[in-house]
């Protein structure tokens, strides 16, 4: 299939000088991944409740994408490609972990995956996580085995458990929501001024939980937006993006810090997904569209006559002719090209032998198309369950039926789909008007594609030849990624799972296993 022929042209233009590169000195790198914000949950992606001046300032200064895409839209899977470059179906984590479930809490990032913060460590840097982590939760899974030479924060959602880590230092037992951003700000800028000080450079992940369920607003910040409890997280998040970049400044080492903004998944809510259809949990680009803003003032200078004076939102252009717009960036992108691009920041080689699903930023900032073609397909699992593809401008959902789905999905338009659906995101971005009777020969080559990359990255209770392990303290023992089929394995290794977790828990009470429906295969 010649999926390059489904494109309009190539992204070219350059608004954007470089500074000489070969000579610098390595960049820090700080990657602020927000838990659960929307693609209009900040200023200058659309939001009106609130008012986010900080995270804008970024944008204003650096680029600001608006075709950025996720790799799942919920939490865990997400994370996986952003710390790994590839699809959590090839690195082995596609499933949300909770560490309260039977078939879960043994489960996590496979500990011979290659994370970013390892690349970081390989060439010298000292490495930080703050924030979430939600990629296991037993000591074998946890950040400092993944490449962070330190750990604050918590290991799961609250909801799962509300414990909070100063390394191995549970520091609460019941993390005080409302005290969250004031934490996570004072450990952040704290390790900013002490870099400062120091010869390495260094790379922090602040993977902060909001504005993920539960949350609190401090008290400087209650009342302060016109969205209730939730606006007043996000001005509050946004502060502590403010007091971040304040740090930065003040210790001089702002101008070569890259620091990312995004989000690991849509909103629960659609109207913080605006103007894209539904919310976390789903396909549809609520799900998976969400703010990147890309901020580097050593490397990204704007040139005469393009500085953004204020950060206004322009609509996407029909066309996507790729240019940058005064710091706006149309082109296609996604979570797997954060680990080749970091990579690249800092002159560090892919590790060998490993399939990347992305490519490095970088050239756009140069003017240079990436090597990708921009239709290179992207495909949209949730968890097991491949439920939509993009080339270009069309985004086919396909047929699936409830069995295959995993139980947070929430879309219940496509529940049991028979048919797929075709939309034009071009000139249809909110995925209303079904286009496939009209485009049966693009129907049928994404249906085709559907079913190849299925033989790589799996589909529900199905191995793809190309999945990777998922981490697991029992690696002999098939991976469950739904609580409902807990009881397909042999009643051995259930008690054996169980006996464990006993020894590791012992105040663990196991919680009831609903039996899978009678009517699956
Ligand atoms: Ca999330």
């Amino acid at each position: 299939m010649n999926l390059t022929l489904f494109v309009p042209a190539l992204s070219l233009l350059l608004p954007w000088t470089l500074a000489s590169s070969a000579a610098e000195s390595p960049p820090n790198v700080i990657f602020v991944l927000t838990d659960d914000l929307g693609y209009s949950d900040v200023g200058c992606y659309g939001a009106e409740k609130v008012k986010t001046p900080h995270i804008d300032q970024l944008a204003a200064e650096g680029i600001r994408f608006t075709d950025f895409h996720t790799a799942a839209s919920i939490c865990s899977p997400s994370r996986a490609a952003f710390l790994t470059g590839a699809y959590p179906q090839r690195a082995g984590l596609y499933m949300g972990i909770n560490p309260n479930r039977t078939a879960h809490w043994f489960l996590g990032l496979h500990p011979d995956e290659i994370t970013i913060a390892e690349q970081f460590s390989k060439h010298g840097y000292a490495t930080h996580m703050v924030g979430k982590w939600h990629l296991g939760t037993e000591p074998e899974f946890l950040p400092r085995t993944q490449g962070f030479d330190s750990y604050y924060g918590m290991p799961c959602n609250f909801s799962h458990s509300p414990r909070f880590f100063d390394g191995d230092k549970e520091v609460f037992a019941r993390t005080p929501l409302d005290r969250l951003t004031q934490l996570y700000t004072e450990r952040v800028t704290k390790i900013i001024h002490d870099q400062a000080t120091r010869s390495e450079p260094f790379f922090l992940y602040y993977a902060h939980n909001y504005p993920h369920t539960p949350y609190q607003a401090g008290k400087d910040f209650k009342g302060s937006s016109k969205d209730g409890v939730r606006g007043d997280v996000m001005q509050e998040l946004d502060w502590g993006i403010g007091e971040m970049m304040a740090a930065l400044r003040k210790s001089g080492i702002a101008d070569n810090t890259i620091v990312i903004f995004t989000s690991d998944n849509g909103p629960t809510a659609n109207q913080y997904a605006k103007p894209y259809r539904g919310t976390k949990y789903v396909t549809f680009e609520g799900g998976h569209r969400v703010p990147f803003i890309f901020h580097w003032p050593a490397r990204i200078k704007p040139s005469s006559g393009f500085r953004q004076k204020s950060c206004v939102v322009k609509e996407s252009n029909a066309g996507n002719s790729g240019e940058f717009h005064y710091g706006v960036s149309e082109v296609s992108i996604n979570a797997m090209d954060v680990f080749p691009t970091l990579s690249a920041a800092i002159g560090s080689e892919l590790p060998k032998e490993r399939v990347y699903d992305g490519e490095s930023l970088l050239p756009l900032f140069e003017g240079i198309p990436l090597k990708r073609p921009t239709a290179q397909p992207f495909f949209y699992y949730n968890c097991e369950n491949l439920q939509a593809i993009r080339s270009g401008p069309w985004k086919l959902h396909l047929p699936r039926s409830q069995d295959q789905l995993p139980f947070w999905d929430k879309n219940k338009a496509f529940a049991n789909l028979r048919n797929p659906v075709l939309y034009n995101l071009d000139t249809d971005s909110s995925e209303s008007t079904n286009v496939a009777a009209d485009n049966p020969e693009i129907v049928n080559e994404l249906m085709e594609l559907g079913d190849s990359i299925r033989q790589n990255l799996g589909e529900f209770m199905q191995r793809g030849r190309q999945q990777r392990p998922t981490g697991s303290l029992f690696p002999d023992v098939p991976v469950i990624s739904h609580e409902k089929d807990w009881d397909t394995l042999d009643p051995a290794t259930v008690k054996a799972i169980a006996k464990q977790r006993q020894k590791r828990h012992p105040n663990h009470r196991a919680m009831k296993v609903q039996p899978r429906r009678k009517n699956r295969k």
